[in-house]
């Protein structure tokens, strides 16, 4: 397979103004006739004609109403090529067929459980229709589906509906029509027997908007959640960017076969299921939170993807990491900044760090690929997020929405690029990005090395700070970063003192913003009467890793009283990391483990302090994981021995604090009906943390709380936090919990992806066998995306002491399924060839394992480009 390069981009030769399609629906052939209004692209001009199409039958092509003879024109199984066009306008007509029934792959046209439903984006038009199937060709599109109305009663595309009606046969058509000008990956069409739930909506400037929610019949109960998700993003959408939409209608489908989470297509998002379904007994604390954020995430997308869209793939963060900004703030607007800001930073940290220091490294804006549906990476998304997050920090709120108001109001209706959005925002917050670009274009973290020096003599408190990035595939040299970090200087009373840099008359802020730009820099400040502990990076201002000449009583101090949240937890998770990697270390050598009692000392604090909020604390008082503890360690990783010292550590923390646990437990306990806002959640989640602790604890009194929790639970939250504690004890206990929860919830496909994967990410010795068993469970099948992920992702990905068993039966299995997958479901298969990434950085023995595999799948016969990819990037 070749690789596609941004240097080699070009505008498409034909421009397309408009696009009507009908479409005929049936299972093994779907009709398609498509008319396309097309005209020579003044700005390239001519030449042959290429349009894509992959899996189609091609029965006529007609240009200007007349149809072309097959010497006319090559078809092959990747495009429609016509060489001869007339100069200026023209109408070409094709008439095709494509196999919704047959289509595994989840992409263009399918089923799912019996609907039809697309997905389109990156490429999956080109599987419905000959089309110029990239995203700076935006055309105009009408639809008109035409179905069988026993089988599809209710018809859905794009837009709003113009018309409907029956037809002879038991037939009818449905036809819509959007006219804001799309990129045919923001296509959908959707049409089965659906439910739907409606509320409506005004917009700012008076719009009347219909809302409405499809779902499979029998669901309308669980979507109450959503729906409000969904108003309060549209709210905050107007207040916090001034966008307000566009259509009388919004429309969300939820199904669940579906590749990813959901897809933001124009006035029709499709959503994965997961995220859409929620009622107190099926949904926990955080599929609530998911589906708000993913509501918000699609929805912010209709001003950030779709009015402005991008001019080809490479600029993918360009929507993706702006809109998971924009829903990242909405979240913190809606729920804790503080705690949001924690999970925003473990997830870039569990997953953006390993890719970025992994073979799979690659700029937020890639320069080439192989398969483009490989680069929905948490690079671009989670670390593009980053980057706007640092010019937000850069120039403050009110210039960054300057910034974004002229970006929408020059590309609105555009295909843009990141330079595009760069101008706009150094034009609109008036400030200089030149050097800030690198950040787009360079893969890899950068590492700040500080070093505190403070000189009581001068009263002043030095810090020097250094850059370097470590080499990456293809980037052996980095050039300089522009970092913006935050510090504050807490003083020996805990408070923070007033900042004033060398060269300022007078202090002011107590957090302020130190722009490292060189390799090495020195900041100076003055007025410092007594010594203080510095509080680096405060709220995670840049994704990079830091390392300074703070000591272990430094972070205890910081976790006791830095005012700035994020670092607060931060300070606790570097004590407990020091503590944990040193005990592997002690592990390994035969050495004396030690008990972490400021930890214990901390927790005691933390859950004595009544003002704190509960979500916090829960925060506070978890351990990190053993991925994150074999990231820090990086090379030779032991995971038996991770295992071990964060187990043990976690018992002895238990037994010295339990009656505060246990007291905690208690007061926690949420009286009256569930609801899932941010407040009884976080109370929930400190009460689980709790719970968590307790339940290991030597004596086994845990193991009675954790099933009487379990039986008592009267909402999902509770009810799945019990039986995760129990499936990693290996009592009967265990095996009853686990049978209760099968034949309450046997019937909803939604909750038994939480029992398959609390038994795939059991740390019990068993769990490979469990996950070999459960594949031929009923409650399992290969071809659902959810099913894939609930079981055998989990296992490769969080069960790390059980997938990496040194005599490699675990990747052995998960190589055979991706190889399994491969055949159906290309871009599923080479997600979860991904758990390979991070392979080098175990001992040598699981690094030849995991090679032998990943070679396995290089080798094998007749694999997807997708897998390839993976594969043979990952071996590199
Ligand atoms: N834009 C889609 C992702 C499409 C993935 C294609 N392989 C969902 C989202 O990011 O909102
Ligand atoms: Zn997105």
């Amino acid at each position: 397979p070749r690789a596609v390069l941004l240097k080699d981009y070009a505008p498409p030769a034909y421009l397309i103004d408009t696009v009507s399609l009908e479409v005929e629906l049936d299972p093994a052939a779907t009709r398609v006739h498509s008319k396309l209004k097309m005209r020579t692209n003044p700005a390239s001009g001519g030449g042959p004609l290429v349009l894509d199409g992959e899996k189609l039958t091609l029965h006529e092509v007609r240009l200007n109403g007349e149809t072309l003879s097959p010497n006319a024109y090559q078809v092959d199984g990747r495009h429609l090529t016509i060489p001869d066009l007339p100069a200026g306008e023209f109408t070409l007509e094709t008439v095709t067929t494509c196999g919704p029934e047959a289509n595994t792959a989840l992409t263009g046209l399918y089923l799912s459980s019996g609907i039809y439903c697309t997905q389109c984006e990156a490429q999956g038009f080109r599987r419905i229709t000959y089309y110029l199937d990239r995203p700076d060709a935006m055309a105009v599109f009408t639809t008109r589906i035409v179905a069988d109305e026993k089988v599809a009663p209710v018809l859905l595309s794009n837009g709003n509906l113009v018309k409907e009606g029956k037809l002879a046969s038991g037939k009818h058509f449905a036809e819509w029509h959007d006219p804001f000008p799309k990129p045919a990956y923001l296509f959908a069409l959707v049409a089965g027997r659906l439910g739907h739930v409606e509320d409506k909506f005004v917009t700012k400037s008076g719009r009347k908007v219909t809302l409405r929610i499809f779902v499979e019949p029998g669901n309308e109960d669980r979507c109450a959640y959503a729906l409000e998700a969904l108003k309060r993003s549209m709210r905050w959408d107007e207040e916090a960017f001034g966008r307000e939409y566009d259509l009388d209608i919004f429309m969300i489908v939820a199904v669940s076969s579906f590749n990813m989470g959901a897809m933001e297509n124009k006035g029709l998002n499709v959503f994965n299921d997961k995220y859409i379904l929620a009622r107190p007994d099926t949904a926990t604390d955080t599929d609530y939170a998911s589906i708000e954020a993913i509501i918000a995430h699609e929805y912010f997308h209709n001003w950030t993807g779709n009015r402005v869209t991008c001019r080809d793939w490479f600029q993918l963060c360009l929507k993706e990491g702006l809109t998971v900004f924009r829903d990242q703030e909405f979240t913190s607007d809606m729920r804790s900044r503080a705690v949001k800001r924690i999970a925003d930073v473990r997830l870039l940290r569990s997953h953006q760090f390993p890719e970025d220091q992994g073979p799979l490294a690659h700029p937020v804006r890639p320069d080439s690929y192989i398969e483009i549906n490989n680069f929905y990476t948490a690079t671009v998304y989670e670390k593009g997020a980053e980057l706007c997050r640092m010019i937000h920090t850069l120039v403050g709120p009110k210039r960054f929405r300057k910034g974004m108001d002229l970006y929408f109001e020059r590309h609105d209706g555009e295909a843009a690029t990141v330079e595009d959005f760069l101008q706009a925002l150094s034009d609109g917050a008036k400030i200089d990005l030149t050097q800030f670009k690198r950040w787009y274009s360079q893969s890899g973290t950068p590492e700040v090395l500080v070093s505190g020096r403070y000189d009581s003599a001068r009263e002043t408190y030095t810090l020097k700070m250094t850059q370097v990035c470590a080499a990456t595939p293809g980037q052996p040299v980095k050039e300089p970063y522009h970092i913006p970090i935050a510090v504050g200087l807490v003083g020996p009373d805990g408070k923070d003192m007033a900042l004033q840099l060398d060269g300022e008359e007078k202090p002011h802020a107590k957090t302020r913003v130190l722009n490292l730009t060189e390799r090495t820099q020195t900041f100076r400040f003055r007025n410092v009467a007594e010594k203080p502990v510095p509080s680096l990076l405060r709220g995670f201002t840049a994704p990079v890793t830091l390392s300074s000449n703070l000591k272990e009583r430094d972070y205890v101090f910081l976790m006791a009283n830095d005012s700035d949240p994020f670092n607060r937890w931060e300070a606790a998770q570097r004590y407990a990391s020091g503590l944990l990697i040193a005990n592997v270390e002690a592990i390994r050598t035969g050495g004396k483990r030690r008990r972490g009692t400021a930890f214990a000392e901390m927790i005691r604090k933390v859950l004595a302090d009544k003002k704190l909020d509960p979500d916090f604390a829960a925060q506070m008082i978890l351990l990190p994981s053993e991925q994150a503890i074999a990231q820090m360690i990086g090379k030779d990783v032991d995971v038996d021995a991770i295992h071990e010292a964060r187990e043990t550590l976690r018992i002895a923390i238990a037994a010295d604090v339990r009656d505060d646990l246990k007291r905690i437990y208690e007061r926690m306990k949420v009286d009256g009906p569930y609801s899932p806002d941010a407040e009884d959640a976080g109370r929930r989640a400190l009460r689980n943390a709790c719970l968590g602790y307790l339940a290991f604890l030597p004596d086994g009194s845990g193991v009675e709380m954790a099933a009487a929790h379990f039986d008592g639970a009267d909402n999902m939250t509770d009810q799945i936090a019990a039986l995760g504690v129990l499936a990693n004890i290996d009592v009967q206990e265990r095996t009853r919990a686990l049978e209760t929860f099968y034949e309450q919830w046997k019937g909803d496909h939604l909750v038994m992806d939480k029992w398959l994967s609390i038994q795939a990410t059991s740390s019990l010795p068993r769990a490979l066998d469990d996950v070999k068993s459960l594949l031929h469970h009923p409650a399992f099948t290969i071809r659902n995306p959810n099913k894939v992920r609930a079981l055998i992702t989990s296992f490769a990905t969080a069960n790390q002491v059980r997938f990496h068993a040194a005599d490699g039966a675990g990747y052995a299995l998960v190589a055979e399924k991706v190889l399994e997958l491969d055949a159906l479901n290309p871009q599923v298969a080479a997600r979860l060839l991904g758990a390979f990434k991070s392979w080098r950085q175990f001992d040598r023995k699981r690094r030849s394992l995991m090679s032998r595999q990943l070679e396995r799948i290089a080798g094998a016969e007749g694999i997807s480009r997708d897998v390839y990819e993976i594969a043979s990037k990952t071996l590199a």
